[in-house]
């Protein structure tokens, strides 16, 4: 096992990542910027190095600033996070070239995932059901492009293979707008992401978010931890999850993550990973897959048991996964809030000093914050300062603990999106369960104040 990691992150996931350390005996080097140099973690921290300004391109996302402060520190492996340089295949790779251990996929898997394309490919090639579309990248004939088309039916999406994330995509409705807009997201993917090519999905109107987590080691052995609904999502951020998502088939979950699985092992996948899918009519649609830990991992965490930071350490180092697919058991439900420094409706952010932080507890009940009274969230990166996670038995008894949860939460001196969430735990169809990826923005809209 390693003696020392270096943590390249910040907020509420860098001290994740630090307590996994603690718990594996393991010494965590915290890395900070200017602005953060009263976070907790950093306080907590044995070490810690200062790798620049505020600004993240020139400290979270500063390569050398980061890979000097693992040399200097004498550490063997460097967690990234979520966010920042997580899914950098060239970071992956410098990281390595140093003598490194990255915790992560090696640099290659990171690659072929980032380009949406390939990524697409690799998972029709494995078995994993894909959405109806163009096969591979889009040709820049019109008549092919019409063809193809015609062929998927409209309505159609074109999206960026260097996008992601809602980053670069365009709804076409009919043959008259096509070429266009292939020619207008194509032009807009050249400038953001330094590649035009695009490709073309059939456009699923009303479908649910529902994401599979996986965990591989390096020999081969993968398995998969159920899956989260993050259908509640505003502008493409996620604003709370749950898992096991609220009505669909436990049988059709576990082909779906069979297959993952078999995908993980036939492109050598190692760490954790998580394969994004549309669900809509019954079925899963696969869009992208994510080749980090996630924000929402703790709803998994809670309802498997698995601590998911702990093994994404203990496969980097080059452990067997500890367990089996037969050990994992889904168990009860689990529901996290996240925790935004921004105003409730308008969503401006709200950065600036926290002078009161009272946390929830009691049984079932996990906060993942950095945040302590009189912190001063800075505004230079995500507004996101922590999440309020509840397991339950059921989904009814997880969301009267997160009423209960959010009751008890104090938070003073900045503005959080806490109100929203207290409003969403009592709304009718949220409690039903199974709302789509619109409901919240459309529930925004008819709640405008
Ligand atoms: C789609 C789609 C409908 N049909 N693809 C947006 C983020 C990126 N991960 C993929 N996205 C979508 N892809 C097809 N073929 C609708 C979305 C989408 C979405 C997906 C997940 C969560 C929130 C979303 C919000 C708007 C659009």
């Amino acid at each position: 096992m390693f003696k020392k990691i270096l943590v390249a992150n910040r907020g509420e996931i860098a001290l994740r990542i630090q307590r996994a350390c603690r718990e594996l005996g393991i010494k965590a080097v915290m890395v900070y910027s200017e602005a953060d140099r009263e976070a907790k973690y950093v306080k907590l921290a044995e070490e810690a190095v200062c790798i620049g300004p505020a600004a993240s391109s020139l400290s979270y996302l500063n390569m050398p600033a980061i890979i000097s402060a693992a040399e200097v520190t004498d550490a063997e492996a460097i967690h990234p996070g979520y966010g920042f340089l997580s899914e950098n295949a060239d970071f992956a790779e410098r990281v390595e070239k140093s003598g490194f251990q990255f915790i992560g996929p090696t640099p290659e898997s990171i690659r072929i995932m980032g380009d949406k394309v390939s990524a697409k490919q690799a998972m029709i090639r494995a078995g994993v059901p894909c959405v109806p579309g163009s096969e591979g990248e889009l040709p820049d004939d019109a008549v092919q492009i019409r063809r193809i088309a015609k062929t998927v039916g409209y309505p159609v999406i074109i999206k960026a293979a260097g996008g992601g994330g809602g980053r670069g995509m365009r709804v076409v409705h009919t043959e008259a707008a096509l070429v266009n807009a292939v020619q207008m997201t194509k032009a807009e993917a050249a400038a953001a992401f330094g590649n035009p090519a695009v490709y073309m999905e059939k456009f699923l109107q009303n479908p649910r978010h529902v994401e599979i987590q996986i965990i591989a080691d390096k020999f081969k052995n993968a398995v998969y931890l159920g899956e989260r609904d993050c259908s509640m999502q505003r502008r493409h951020q996620k604003v709370l999850e749950e898992s096991p998502a609220p009505g669909i088939n436990r049988k059709l979950i576990e082909r779906i993550g069979e297959r993952c699985v078999a995908a993980c092992k036939k492109i050598g996948y190692r760490g954790a990973g998580t394969f994004e899918f549309l669900y809509e009519n019954g079925e899963f649609y696969f869009i992208e897959m994510n080749t980090r830990v996630q924000v929402e991992h703790p709803v998994t965490e809670m309802v498997t048991g698995v601590d998911i930071v702990k093994t994404q350490i203990m496969v980097a180092a080059g452990e067997k996964l500890p367990f089996t697919q037969r050990d994992i058991v889904v168990r009860g439900h689990a529901i996290e809030c996240r925790v935004n420094a921004e105003d409730p409706y308008k969503f401006t952010p709200s950065p600036g000093r926290v002078t009161m932080w009272h946390a929830p507890g009691g049984p079932g009940v996990r906060v993942d914050s950095h945040v302590y009274t009189n912190y001063f969230v800075p505004p230079n990166y995500d507004s996101m300062v922590g999440k309020i996670i509840v397991h339950g038995d059921t989904r009814d008894q997880a969301m009267a603990r997160m009423r209960t949860a959010l009751a008890e939460t104090v938070v003073e001196g900045i503005n959080t999106n806490i109100p929203l969430h207290r409003e969403l735990m009592v709304d009718a169809k949220f409690m039903a369960g199974g709302t789509n990826i619109h409901y919240l923005e459309h529930w925004l809209e008819q709640h405008k104040r």
